[in-house]
């Protein structure tokens, strides 16, 4: 329909993406055998990539889909296991028409593993690289923090001396906060941003994914947030909506993701049009697309069906992502 042509067709950025969210089944058991990884042998879902990826379809909570996540992820040693993860993501992006992907990772489940930081970044980089050459689509990384370990772990990964350096030396964009949610609220991490804040990294947060809107809340003031990662539980709260509409802030809305992790019912319950309504600037994207079953456009396309956007509509979701996004002035003049 002309509709999903105009969705491909829409110069697309993606602002919520875990990098380690993109490992497919089949990536997956190629690099466990190539790094001789030991999976679980008592979980049948690990017998090959085809009842793994049938396992995906019936995760019951964040929770449940984490503790796949971080064994998946167990497979990842060689910055060349990191090279070929982003660089298929980046490839399926800009199939999906992505000019701009701003990037999750979680570098304390490689470095708790004894996979060095500089492992991990020089592999994204080298991938990054080849997709501003190959794909001409620029990039961001920005570091996330696990919420689940204690705030002083965080802080210590955050001084270690090559984490610094990217942050110095423009690799690495911002923070961000993910990981369980509900037992983890965003004021533990306060002093973790206010010294990113003081180094001028851009700041943003998991928040009201299957938490309350007073996380969001939270987040906002005790983290000094531009975004919020998710953040559909913000529709419960009018006032704050209205406040958050005002405030410029984003939220990275993945609807796959909250269907898949039953945080909704379906997209039709992603509330949408209350934030169309209410003035909040969103973005879609696809959170972890090698679990969830969809890449970015297949949300966008989700979203169409669900909740029958206008073409116009359409046009200001995707301008006001470019204008959320963490890239240059000149970079974003390109994008519009
Ligand atoms: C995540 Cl969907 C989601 N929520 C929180 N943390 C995450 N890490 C990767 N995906
Ligand atoms: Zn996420």
């Amino acid at each position: 329909s002309p509709i999903h042509a105009l969705l491909l067709a829409l110069p697309k950025c993606e602002h919520h993406i875990h990098l380690e969210g993109a490992l497919t089944p089949s990536l997956l058991f190629e690099l466990a055998a190539r790094n001789n990884t030991t999976l679980p042998v008592d979980d049948l879902a690990f017998t090959s990539p085809e009842s793994l990826r049938s396992r995906y379809e019936h995760f019951t909570s964040l929770d449940d889909f984490l503790h796949y996540y971080y064994i998946g992820m167990s497979v990842l040693i060689l910055p060349s296991d990191f090279e070929a993860l982003a660089w298929s993501y980046f490839q399926r992006a800009a199939a999906n028409g992505v000019h701009h992907a701003e990037v999750f990772f979680d570098p304390q489940a490689h470095t708790s593993r004894g996979v060095a930081y500089s492992t991990i970044l020089s592999g994204f980089n080298a991938a990054r690289h080849r997709a501003h050459e190959e794909l001409r689509m620029s990039t961001e990384l920005i570091c996330c923090f696990l919420r689940h370990l204690p705030p002083p772990d965080c802080l210590a990964t955050f001084n270690q001396a090559e984490v610094q350096q990217s942050f110095e030396n423009g690799a690495v964009t911002g923070i961000g906060l993910d990981s369980s949610e509900l037992d983890f609220p965003p004021q533990l991490f306060g002093e973790l941003y206010r010294k990113a804040g003081e180094q001028g990294l851009r700041r943003t947060a998991h928040a009201g994914e299957e938490g309350p809107a007073a996380y969001i809340a939270n987040a906002i003031d005790t983290l000094g947030v531009e975004r919020i990662d998710h953040g559909i539980k913000l529709a419960e709260d009018a006032e704050l909506m209205q406040r958050v509409a005002e405030s410029g802030i984003m939220l990275t809305i993945c609807p796959f993701s909250n269907v898949l992790l039953r945080c909704v019912k379906s997209v039709a319950e992603v509330p949408i049009r209350k934030f169309l309504n209410a003035g909040v600037r969103f973005s879609i994207n696809s959170d972890d697309p090698a679990y969830f079953g969809g890449y970015v456009l297949e949300n966008y396309c989700a979203v169409q069906e669900a909740h029958n956007l206008g073409e116009e509509e359409w046009e200001n979701i995707c301008q006001a992502g470019i204008e959320g996004s963490w890239c240059t002035q000149e970079r974003k003049e390109e994008l519009l």
